[in-house]
């Protein structure tokens, strides 16, 4: 199957494009064919949107929403079939990938409930017979770049915001995965969304990404993705005076306390770290242990993960999936090395399946380090692994400055049963995400998503902050005095 681009409520067949194959990670079958789409086609494909916006924008935001209900509605009727997709392209486990395509389905529920509300203020004058109040206002042609390890969930938290609030998007999926984005395309033509105001254009991140990221007509760029990538987006984005906001990566950790509920703990741990084969920028990499209760913790650990099963994520028993590529698993891999080096002990894992039927897809075994010191190297730096270091600390107070030594800032999690504590720790734990009693993974699309530091640059996905990314305020003066009124001067009341 030969993917096509989706502009202007069209399928562009493009048989001169260049293709590349999409795989899938379980079994290296080759699942698609996706054009390397080029400058020219985002550059039509803006001129598409900029068109179609003109007219959305005047659409009533209650009638747009309906759109998305709409589109929620059929995604819930698909559920199964895009779940099915999701694993075969990105090799998450099936389990998982119906909680994805749910999340895409809560967020245009709540998104289209956005459009009854879109605040906006109003505002006292300091004028007399003045009226004055903010509207929350689209900005245009919105750019989406996703990544490959939340198909359809990241572009759901980007595009059905900015669809909401009236403006149109160009939307460019990570390579890796475009089948998602391809049956979205498909939900969009099926409910009728108006031609252009949704755009999806494949392709690279160095050809389409950067046609994106300086087109003079798209105004905002909501990027997820790697630190080094968004780099780059942050700087092309400043020259060309653009809003980006940026979600990268994260170097996650639970903290366990002396008086922590161990199983309920070693749980949220093996949930946070394996699954998704620790492919989330959420998920838990290291793992922040009081001394008193180390041992136990990380005895119980090696022995819960002796029973998870690896394999095809469509077998149900399978608890953790192929990572996504060889590249990947070659990464991975290359931090065993490293983390030994540095004199961590390795206690489980770090290998790469190459016997069969494994040989054939992308799978690394769960892996488990102690001994780590904070500021090692796979302490510090995102695996994007199945891979666990292991930290010791003496006190709650070092747990806490542990946790925070890094460049990233996205999740973190503490158990313990000190009220004292969780009251502290939601304080000073420096993540844009804080967790008591639970793992490092698991967002609800109707909270801010986004983190500190590294991870990002201020601006928040999903929940009600999203729309703060695709609409500027304005401010609107209404003077019912008749006469001239200046604000500023003194005025005689
Ligand atoms: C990501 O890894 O980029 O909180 C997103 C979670 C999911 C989203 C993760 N709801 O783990």
């Amino acid at each position: 199957m030969k993917l096509a681009n989706y502009v202007n409520g069209k399928w562009q067949e493009n048989p001169s494009a260049e293709f590349t194959e999409v795989v899938n990670p379980a079994n290296g079958e080759v699942l698609a064919q996706v054009p390397l789409s080029t400058r020219s086609d985002v550059d039509t494909a803006v001129k598409a949107a900029r068109v179609a916006q003109k007219k959305w924008a005047k659409v009533p935001a209650p009638k747009r929403a309906d759109y998305l209900y709409e589109i929620g509605r059929l995604m819930k009727q698909k559920k199964e079939q895009l779940a099915q997709v999701l694993t075969k392209e990105m090799g998450k486990v099936i389990e998982e990938a119906r909680g994805e395509v749910q999340e895409g389905i809560d967020m245009a529920y709540y998104m289209a409930g956005e459009g009854r509300r879109l605040f906006g203020e109003t505002t006292p004058s300091e004028l007399a017979d003045k009226f004055a109040m903010s509207v929350r206002s689209p900005i245009g042609v919105v750019g989406l770049i996703t990544p490959w390890n939340f198909p359809v969930a990241i572009a759901t938290w980007k595009s059905f915001p900015a669809i909401v609030s009236g403006n149109s998007f160009l939307w460019k999926p990570a390579t890796e995965t475009p089948m998602m984005a391809y049956e979205m395309a498909k939900i969009f033509e099926e409910v009728k969304l108006p031609q252009g105001v949704a755009n999806i254009v494949f392709g690279s991140g160095s050809e389409v990404g950067t046609a994106m990221v300086e087109h003079p007509d798209i105004h905002v760029i909501s990027f997820t993705g790697s630190t080094e990538t968004g780099r780059k987006v942050a700087e092309a984005g400043g020259r060309n005076l653009k809003k980006v906001s940026l979600e990268m990566g994260g170097k996650n950790a639970v903290i366990v306390m002396e008086d922590a509920d161990l199983d309920l703990a070693v749980e949220g741990i093996l949930w946070s770290a394996f699954g998704t084969a620790g492919q989330r920028c959420t998920a838990c990499s290291r793992v922040i242990v009081h001394r008193d209760v180390k041992e136990k913790l990380q005895n119980r650990l090696l022995e819960k993960m002796k029973t998870l099963s690896i394999g095809d994520g469509l077998d149900e028993s399978v608890k953790v999936g192929p990572v996504i590529n060889k590249k990947a698993l070659e990464k991975i891999h290359s931090y065993i090395g490293i983390g030994q080096e540095e004199g961590a002990t390795l206690l489980a894992g770090g290998e790469v399946l190459t016997y069969a039927p494994y040989d054939k897809g992308n799978y690394y075994t769960p892996t488990l380090f102690t001994d780590v010191a904070p500021d090692m190297r796979i302490a510090q730096e995102e695996i994007f692994g199945p891979v666990v270091s292991i930290i010791e600390v003496a006190s709650f107070e070092e747990a806490i400055e542990v946790n925070n030594s890094v460049i990233y800032g996205l999740s973190s999690s503490i158990y313990t049963q000190d009220v004292n504590r969780v009251f502290k720790a939601q304080r000073d734990l420096d993540t844009g995400i804080v967790y008591i009693n639970a793992g490092t993974t698991g967002a609800e699309i109707h909270l801010p998503f986004g983190g500190t530091k590294g991870t990002g640059n201020g601006h928040r996905d999903s929940g009600v902050a999203a729309l703060d990314v695709f609409t500027e305020w304005k401010s609107i003066y209404v003077d019912y005095s008749g006469k001239l009124q200046r604000a500023q001067i003194d005025n005689e009341i």
